[in-house]
């Protein structure tokens, strides 16, 4: 009995000067393994109770219970030490310096269409025009059978149409808000509407959707100088007092004169949109008296005068989400 008391006291002794000594937690668990798992040392003395008198087998089991108990209260304890310091040390090591100035977001901002578009809106405003809207999806007749497009008059093919259910299109021009806008009213009157517009077109310069601003004017002395006063303050506001400009003939079935405008552009000339004087039929369509009044309207293309402003060689890039492009100032 003696001997194994003293066993199991030297054990512990050992036990407590090992566990002390443990200096990582994995070094602790192979610690306590050697003392307290089925192959350890504590096991070891247990395996011997059994050659002890019956009487003495439960008082040396119960010293042993108590021993284990006790490694185990060192090694919870100085598991506990040792996570702690683990977690100060990596703490140490990670420090976070919160006086360091955070990664710069990118700031967003508006698209270059988005951009000219407000522009636009301010310079007419200031005119005294007031803004219209009309629908993308626009009847048939009113993007073009009320614009004095015969049903089968070649001049439709003018502009690729994207036709959509019932009698309907994607609108092809924002001309569609000046029927709407004129039915039902009385002049004088002097309207602007923005918008998107779509055709079957693809190139350097044309894109599928693109954007448009319509402007019309209806009074009883409104004239084609008053149209090219207009639009040559317009082009200068929007594009500078530099950029030169011509007017060239042109056809359109709700304009007569008609005519198209273009920019300089890389050497060359861009076109810029058309406008002339609104056709009496059209007039008479939305229910003006066309013998007592006349009007001016253009159409002029908004994604191309954000190209020249902004130096954007083909029109695909405003649309492909580049930042290089979209961040510019
Ligand atoms: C028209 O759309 C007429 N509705 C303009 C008008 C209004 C004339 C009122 C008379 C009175 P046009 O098809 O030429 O016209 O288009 C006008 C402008 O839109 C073009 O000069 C060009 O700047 C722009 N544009 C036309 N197609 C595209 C396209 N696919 N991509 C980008 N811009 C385009």
């Amino acid at each position: 009995m003696a001997s194994q008391t003293e066993e199991l006291s030297q054990l512990e002794d050992d036990a407590r000067a090992a566990i002390e000594a443990a200096t990582t937690v994995q070094n602790l668990t192979e610690v306590r393994a050697g003392y307290l798992g089925r192959k350890g040392s504590l096991a070891a003395i247990l395996r011997g109770i059994g050659q002890l008198e019956p009487a003495e087998r439960g008082r040396v089991g119960q010293s042993a219970n108590a021993s284990k108990e006790r490694i185990e209260a060192w090694v919870a304890a100085r598991r506990q030490a040792l996570e702690a310091s683990d977690r100060s040390a990596n703490l140490a090591q990670h420090q976070l310096d919160t006086s360091l100035p955070g990664a710069a977001g990118y700031p967003g901002q508006l698209h270059p269409v988005t951009r000219i578009e407000r522009e636009i809106a301010d310079f007419f405003t200031s005119m005294g025009f007031a803004i219209e809207d009309g629908p993308e999806v626009e009847t048939d007749f009113n993007n073009f059978g009320a614009l004095n497009f015969p049903d089968d008059h070649p001049a439709r093919d003018m502009q690729d149409t994207f036709f959509v259910e019932g009698n309907n299109v994607l609108r092809t021009h924002t001309s569609n808000v000046q029927i709407r806008a004129m039915t039902g009213r009385t002049p004088p009157f002097r309207f602007v509407a923005l918008g998107r517009v779509y055709r079957h077109d693809l190139d350097a310069t044309h894109y599928p959707m693109f954007h448009q601003v319509e402007g019309f004017m209806v009074d009883e002395r409104t004239s084609f100088g008053d149209l090219k006063g207009v639009l040559y303050a317009f082009a200068r506001h929007l594009m500078g007092q530099e950029i030169q400009l011509r007017f060239r003939p042109h056809f359109f079935p709700f304009t007569e004169p008609s005519a198209e405008m273009d920019f300089s552009w890389q050497g060359g000339w861009l076109e810029w949109g058309g406008c002339g004087m609104i056709h009496p039929q059209v007039l008479e369509n939305c229910g003006v008296d066309s013998e007592r009044f006349q009007g001016f309207a253009f159409g002029m293309g908004i994604d191309r005068s954000a190209m020249l402003r902004f130096g954007i060689p083909r029109i695909t890039h405003m649309f492909d989400g580049d930042l290089r492009i979209l961040g510019q100032r």
